[in-house]
């Protein structure tokens, strides 16, 4: 049967279908269909499969290249979009892309989405067809859900009647397209025969590196990549708060040491956001929690959750050195998005920022150029504030006059969390303090 498949794959006949229309699964299946295959959209939400149909964008924010691959896709009649799986009955490879989340009350995954996907294929799979997973998952998930809900559904044994694999995602908005095309990409198969067919499949779409490997070791990775990140960055904001308990400068020190040999110290910020790196942490210790208590990877998203409140910490301290109290002073935060230069929102610190201060101060603005709510003018969002607060370094902000933004402000106190103003930076009466720099305030 295999071989069968990998015969159809490579005269590009097999019929495939991707599950889950996101930034994830719509890009994929646009550019399997583009490759040359006929292939199903799955989606629950009826009005984003029609606009698919109608050759439409559904995904929000700038994405260069996807409406117009959509839009040349569509007319070939290679890609048609369904909200019922009834369709797939006869397709060969399913890739599955629906969101896999992490329960902020106990960090474990909820796999709802996940297990319908999965009881809803078990049961009008063919013979033979290929399941692969893209969506990230906590390691042991392959074999403990994925695997025993399809052999329930479909009344078969994998390996026999149906075959898996699990090809992680490794996507950033604002770049889907080129990162699915261009990253190296772990392909994870239930042995290697079927590790070897996802790779002759992936060659289509996928220029980087194809690493075949086991399963398990496909799902570590992609959760491990991201964990490590996120302490990365932990041990960056780690440093910055030491460093202004201290008296030094984590910008300067962070400089020099990535001057010595293998390292690379990350950025101190305001906070971690995001749609990967706040979750996959947790996804990867997940199953090990009863055999094995992480440390490390628990501690670090605790010091990034915690950024925006000391950030919230430092602004009270600097408006009281000008003898504003907190409770009566107006706000206004640059940057909402949850990275420079995107519009993406998903889990941003700055909404963390802007909930612990709800309620304590007298106005709050927000301003961010790339989010449609907070596009309004600069001017107004700053007029007669108490402080400013920047929590995402947008390019535009690199351009501003401080000295004539400070000239509208009430009082001159400028709270800086990503590095956004000049070094040299010295404005009469001012407060001006950057995060990871020892209370300099700069008078
Ligand atoms: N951040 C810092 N300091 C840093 C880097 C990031 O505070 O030095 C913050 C950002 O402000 C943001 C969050 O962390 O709020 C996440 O930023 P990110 O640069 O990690 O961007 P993401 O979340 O889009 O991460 C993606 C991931 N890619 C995939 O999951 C496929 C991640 O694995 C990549 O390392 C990252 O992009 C990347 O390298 O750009």
């Amino acid at each position: 049967m295999l071989e069968t498949l990998r015969k159809s794959i490579e005269g590009r006949e097999a019929r495939i279908a991707v599950v889950g229309l996101g930034y994830v699964g719509l890009p994929v299946a646009c550019m399997f269909a583009q490759a040359g295959f006929h292939t199903i959209g799955v989606d629950l939400d009826a009005e984003r499969v029609a606009k698919v149909n109608n050759g439409i964008n559904p995904i929000e924010g700038d994405e260069p290249h996807l409406a117009e691959l959509i839009a040349n896709v569509i007319p070939t009649r290679r890609l048609q979009c369904t909200t019922d799986y009834a369709n797939l009955h006869d397709t060969d490879v399913i890739l599955i892309a629906v969101q896999t989340p992490v329960d902020d009350s106990d960090h474990l995954p909820r796999y709802a989405h996940l297990r319908s996907a999965l009881q809803a294929l078990g049961a009008i799979i063919k013979q033979g067809a290929l399941i692969i997973v893209e969506s990230t998952l906590a390691p042991r998930t392959m074999y403990d859900v994925v695997i025993p809900t399809l052999e329930e559904a479909s009344h078969s044994k994998v390996g026999e009647g149906f075959f898996v694999g699990h090809c992680p995602e490794r996507v950033m908005p604002g770049r889907l397209l080129l990162n699915i095309r261009t990253m190296s990409r772990v392909v994870g198969g239930y042995d290697e025969d079927v590790a070897d067919t996802m790779r002759r499949l992936y060659e289509n779409i996928v220029e980087g590196e194809l690493d075949t490997t086991d399963l398990l070791t496909a799902e570590i990775v992609k959760t491990a990549e991201n964990a490590y990140r996120d302490v990365q960055i932990a041990f960056a904001n780690e440093v910055a708060q030491v460093c202004e308990v201290l008296g030094g400068d984590v910008w300067k020190v962070r400089e020099l040491v990535n001057k010595s040999p293998g390292r690379n110290m990350l950025l101190p910020g305001a906070g971690v956001g995001g749609h990967c790196i706040p979750k996959d942490p947790w996804l990867l210790i997940a199953n090990a929690r009863h055999s094995y208590q992480a440390q490390v990877i628990p501690a670090a998203r605790q010091v990034n959750r915690a950024m925006p409140a000391h950030v919230a910490e430092i602004l009270r301290v600097a408006l009281q050195k000008h003898g504003v109290n907190l409770a009566q002073s107006n706000i206004a935060v640059l940057g909402y998005a949850y990275m420079e230069n995107s519009d993406d929102t998903r889990d941003t610190p700055s909404q963390t920022f802007i909930d612990l201060l709800e309620g304590q101060v007298q106005s709050l603005k927000i301003h961010d150029p790339f989010v449609p709510d907070y596009r309004g003018e600069l001017t107004n969002i700053i007029k007669n504030t108490d402080a400013i607060v920047i929590l995402v370094k947008h390019a535009p902000y690199f351009e501003l006059d401080w000295h004539q933004i400070i000239s509208w402000m009430r009082t001159p106190v400028i709270i800086d969390a990503r590095r956004v103003l000049p070094d040299d930076l010295h404005i009469q009466g001012a407060t001006i303090t950057l995060l990871g720099r020892a209370n300099n305030i700069k008078e």
